[in-house]
């Protein structure tokens, strides 16, 4: 561009720059030195971060919702909208159309099942909101969302499975305590599960337990009355649950170590139940997303690149592990 032509673009830009702001002095003020408000990068100072979480329906969701709320004080965000939706997804619905209205920054939407998003989620993309996807995962396309921050459910599944040929090695009958129906977590784990499953290990049988403690113990005591003496292991899909089908277990007069229990998430309550012999592997599920998450949403708001999907780093844990790592565990 000619150096002229280009002098004169800038100074109609430098012109500009007051109106702008909303403030036309009387008198022409100095040239800014700095970059002008425009492309100032926004802070955490600036984010107002909605985080309309699924329930507290589990020790991995308690500490989940800890570590958002601890990052967002620790980082001093300007504002965190946090709403708890009760497992119910009118309830998420609702909180992420409030959201909206109120022209948060970002979105991060830990949703409870799968399907039905296209419509909230147009609904933000239409007033510019990002939405990143926590933990669980959305069946939406892909476009409607900038990111999903969370684990790979399927591979849980799949390391569930090779826990539990290693425990059955002649094979067996299992059942299986699954997670809320139509959840990320529980189709993915279920799916991973089977895939890798040894074809002499047969699920006799699969009922939800909601991911709960409490709806957990109703189903394993009528698994142990319609299934007495006919299976060797129970894979279960949180540890909340495992507890629950623990106490129905113990009631029953069943000692620890006689039915193989693989569990997923690795919290104190599942190490514990590993330390007292009843769960033999626990694939670990981390819930302490609050720092990539508020990292990832601050980007978002200076148009920054992302990545469009950001798996958590997991492992397995076994009885070993839980007794040197209970006095340490922090969820
Ligand atoms: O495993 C379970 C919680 O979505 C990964 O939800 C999460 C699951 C977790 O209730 O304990």
């Amino acid at each position: 561009m000619p150096i002229a032509k280009h002098l004169a673009q800038v100074s109609l830009v430098l012109a500009l720059l007051p109106v702008a702001a909303g403030c036309a002095p009387a008198t022409p003020v100095a040239q800014p030195t700095t970059a002008p408000a425009a492309d100032v990068k926004k802070t955490y100072a600036d984010m107002v971060l909605c985080y309309p979480q699924l329930g507290a329906e589990s020790d991995w969701r308690t500490a989940n919702t800890a570590s958002i709320k601890e990052t967002a004080e620790q980082l001093g965000i300007k504002q965190l909208v946090f709403s708890d939706a009760q497992q119910k997804q009118e309830n998420q619905i609702a909180a992420v159309r409030a959201c909206i209205q109120q022209s948060v920054s970002v979105i991060a939407l830990p949703p409870v099942v799968e399907d039905g998003w296209d419509a909230v989620l147009t609904e933000a993309k239409n007033a510019g909101i990002p939405v990143i996807i926590v933990d669980r995962s959305v069946s939406s396309d892909p476009s409607l969302y900038a990111s999903h921050i969370g684990s790979d459910m399927v591979l849980e599944g799949q390391r569930a499975a090779a826990e539990m040929n290693k425990l059955l090695p002649e094979g067996g009958a299992i059942l299986e305590l699954s997670g809320t129906t139509g959840s990320g977590a529980a189709v993915g784990r279920a799916e991973g599960f089977r895939a890798d499953l040894n074809a002499n290990i047969t699920i006799l049988d699969s009922q939800t337990g909601n991911f709960t403690r409490a709806e957990a113990k109703p189903v394993m005591e009528a698994f142990l009355k319609k299934y007495e003496g006919q299976f060797q292991g129970i894979f279960v899909h949180n540890d909340d649950m495992a507890i629950g089908a623990i106490e129905a277990i113990k009631a029953a007069g069943i000692q620890p170590g006689e039915l193989k229990i693989v569990s997923v998430d690795g919290t104190r309550g599942g190490f514990q139940a590993m330390a007292d012999g009843w769960i033999q592997a626990d694939v670990e599920c981390n819930p302490l997303l609050g720092p990539q998450v508020f990292e990832m949403a601050l980007k978002l708001m200076n148009g920054e690149p992302i990545e469009k999907s950001v798996l958590t780093n997991e492992t397995v844990y076994y009885p070993d592990d839980a007794l040197e790592l209970l006095p340490t565990r922090q969820y």
